[in-house]
């Protein structure tokens, strides 16, 4: 899977991205991720990315025409595009907005974008992005929670954790089990390694019993129990 990001910050991804979680499948070229900055594409002396809103108010509002030669450019690989294949607001790669106003992110939309070749991710910084770049640029958008942080970033590298270990052959992705889980809209039981016994603190005795049917039982009946406690929103019949 091929992934660009554009942002203002690229080296805000240094770190996530050399990480050993993500560096094996770097290296093996199962994962090629790109960051661009977007200052790249400016015209001007200071690279200026913002501008003022029209019709007044506070704050500033990120350039179209920036963002449209941004996403051009990494669309069609080159700067300018001799024969762009991609425009906006024409045919263009699966192209995620990160923004409070998205849909909200899910399971079932990271296992959505892990079947595509390729992803970008557009981050914003500012009061917002012109609204032309919502429509011409963004083929998704996307929110990771009702918060607002300082620009796109955090929420995109979230979402690219999440996509890229369901991707096969990046670490984490051969224990699979775990996402069921999820799909059928349940938390996680709780789960327990040596010492039986630690400060005082006893592992539960079924776990220790060799009764592999109790153990599913109670696994079952753990996860139930504290999915309608801690997210009633999760219950069965809120999911397919
Ligand atoms: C952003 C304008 C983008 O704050 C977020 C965000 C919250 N949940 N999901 C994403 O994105 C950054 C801030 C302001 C555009």
């Amino acid at each position: 899977m091929r992934i660009d990001v554009i942002t203002i910050f690229p080296g805000w991804f240094d770190g996530p991205l050399e990480t050993s979680l993500l560096g094996r499948a770097r290296q093996d070229g199962t994962l090629d991720v790109r960051r661009h900055d977007l200052r790249d594409w400016t015209d001007d002396r200071h690279r200026t990315v913002d501008d003022a809103p029209y019709g007044g108010g506070a704050g500033m509002v990120m350039r179209p025409d920036v963002w449209f030669r941004a996403a051009e450019a990494v669309w069609n690989d080159v700067d300018p595009p001799p024969e762009p294949t991609y425009r906006p607001g024409g045919d263009r790669p699966r192209t995620i907005l990160l923004t409070p106003r998205g849909i909200p992110f899910t399971q079932s939309l990271a296992r959505d974008l892990a079947g595509e070749d390729r992803l970008v991710f557009c981050c914003g910084r500012y009061e917002g992005i012109d609204e032309r770049v919502h429509e011409a640029v963004a083929t998704d958008e996307v929110s990771i929670g009702d918060y607002v942080l300082l620009g796109g970033e955090v929420a995109a590298a979230a979402v690219i954790e999440a996509v890229v270990r369901l991707v096969p052959g990046v670490v984490g992705n051969e224990r699979s089990p775990d996402d069921e889980s999820f799909s059928e809209g349940l938390l996680e039981y709780p789960q327990y390694t040596r010492p039986a016994e630690l400060d005082g603190m006893a592992v539960p005795d079924v776990l220790l019993s060799g009764h592999h049917e109790q153990v599913a039982a109670w696994r079952a009946d753990q996860a139930a129990a504290l999915t309608r406690r801690r997210r009633p929103d999760l219950s069965d019949e809120a999911h397919e």
